[in-house]
């Protein structure tokens, strides 16, 4: 399966000219001006994934983007490292937090760094054997997700929800299990605290 960013064949081994770079990271429009590709998705890319349907329907006329993947370009290979920084705007359909997708990866046995840079969230991890974990996102704080966890980000706080990411060339990206079972937990807002409860659109099985 195909990462977001497309790359020339390199028939599975790193391209000979593949040099080393270096960018600085921060927060604000430089740094954004040195990704190659920008991914913007919006409300509508989320259909059947937040649990009130009807706030759901009542902000779709408007679509309003969730958010954004800023991705610096490298071959889809082993021996390369994706990279880029994930903005999360601020918002709630319902009471639950605006998020991202969230995936698998194609190639499960391949894990992916976080480094939060501005805001504040959580990343929820689950894996196909019924394990779940949240970890908090903060300014300066790292989150790993191990190998055949999938992960979602979670903004949570009222500002964005900026991180930046790192994840194997090869690993590739199942959105569908997502797609058709959501995750085991939803992270909602309840009298003014951050609360994570039980999914009521989560189905243990996936249509294959
Ligand atoms: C890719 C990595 C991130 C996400 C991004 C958006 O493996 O986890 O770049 O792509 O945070 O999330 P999603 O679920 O829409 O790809
Ligand atoms: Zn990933």
């Amino acid at each position: 399966m195909k990462s977001k960013s497309s790359e020339e064949s390199t028939d599975g081994r790193v391209p000979s000219g593949s040099r080393p770079f270096a960018f600085d990271l921060g927060v604000g429009a430089e740094l954004l001006k040195r990704f190659d590709s920008h991914v913007l998705r919006r409300l509508s890319a989320l259909q059947g994934q937040f649990i009130d349907q009807q706030a759901y329907a009542r902000l779709l006329p408007s679509d309003p983007l969730i958010y954004e993947v800023y991705e610096m370009r490298r071959p889809e290979v082993a021996g390369e490292l994706l990279h880029g920084i994930t903005i999360i705007h601020p918002g709630r359909v319902g009471n639950e937090f605006f998020m991202t997708k969230g995936h698998y990866h194609a190639v499960r046995e391949t894990a992916e760094i976080y480094y939060c840079l501005h805001g504040r969230g959580l990343l929820l991890m689950e894996t196909e054997e019924g394990d779940w974990v949240a970890e908090e996102f903060s300014p300066g704080r790292v989150v790993y997700a191990a190998p055949c966890w999938a992960h979602r980000s979670i903004n949570t706080g009222t500002d964005d929800l900026v991180v930046f990411f790192a994840y194997p060339g090869h690993a590739g990206h199942d959105y569908a299990t997502i797609e058709q079972r959501g995750f085991r937990k939803a992270v909602i807002q309840h009298d003014g605290r951050v609360e994570l409860e039980d999914n009521p659109r989560w189905s243990a099985t996936v249509a294959r």
